[in-house]
């Protein structure tokens, strides 16, 4: 398998699950910031343009973080990073949706290309002020879902990796305060061997 990610893009949720997995892959960095997703070499692997993009050991492309996550955890499934019960599963992956759908594309999207909201430059204040109020209030709805939980399912499972990453945006990347449990919740993940060796590879310690 090949991931195509970008150091300290969403990218690096799943870049933690292959590392949680534990099999041969590799690593393709695609430079977000000069455009790389744009030129011909990338767009002939996924026309959309975004990391994370996974190349299977078929040769077919993956898109998408959600149904990149549940492949992953569906084939391999002795890692136990979905959980068995269909309840917990589906609601694992409600949360999972939820901080890629919601706190990443309508949150953090708004902040990162506020150009993208309006086309109107003297708007994209209003729209990143939009984007702040809308990943508080995902995060304190994470919060409430992490009450008396050390990950968002119980034990690990993919969810957990989604909203590390928007955890990390906001910590780090935006200096924001995080609601308790999120912030314990990163502390947690961050504290991963898997999470570890991912920030060293990306180059994020
Ligand atoms: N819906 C996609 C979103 C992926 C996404 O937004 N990736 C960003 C990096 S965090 C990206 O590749 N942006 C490049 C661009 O839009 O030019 C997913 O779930 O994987």
């Amino acid at each position: 398998m090949k991931l195509m990610y970008s150091p300290g893009a969403c990218s690096i949720g799943i870049h933690v699950l292959l590392e949680e997995i534990g099999k041969p892959y590799e690593t393709q960095l695609v430079n977000l910031r000069e455009g790389a997703q744009y030129k011909p070499e990338f767009t002939a692997v996924n026309p959309k343009s975004k990391v994370p993009t996974l190349v299977r050991d078929d040769g077919s492309v993956l898109t998408e973080y959600p149904a990149i996550a549940y492949w992953l955890a569906r084939t391999n499934t002795d890692k136990k990073l979905l959980p068995d019960d269909l309840e917990a599963q589906t609601r694992a992956l409600e949360a999972l949706d939820y901080c890629v759908a919601t706190i990443h594309m309508q949150g953090f999207a708004r902040l990162f290309r506020a150009g993208n909201f309006t086309p109107n430059p003297a708007d994209e204040e209003k729209v990143k002020e939009r984007g702040t109020e809308l990943i508080e209030r995902g995060f304190s709805l994470m919060d409430k879902a992490l009450q008396n939980k050390d990950y968002v399912s119980g034990a690990y499972s993919v969810a957990d990796t989604a909203l590390f990453y928007t955890e990390f945006w906001g910590a780090k990347r935006l200096n924001m305060k995080l609601p308790p449990n999120c912030e314990a919740h990163l502390t947690r993940m961050l504290a991963r061997p898997a999470v570890q060796r991912v920030m060293q590879q990306e180059g994020l310690n």
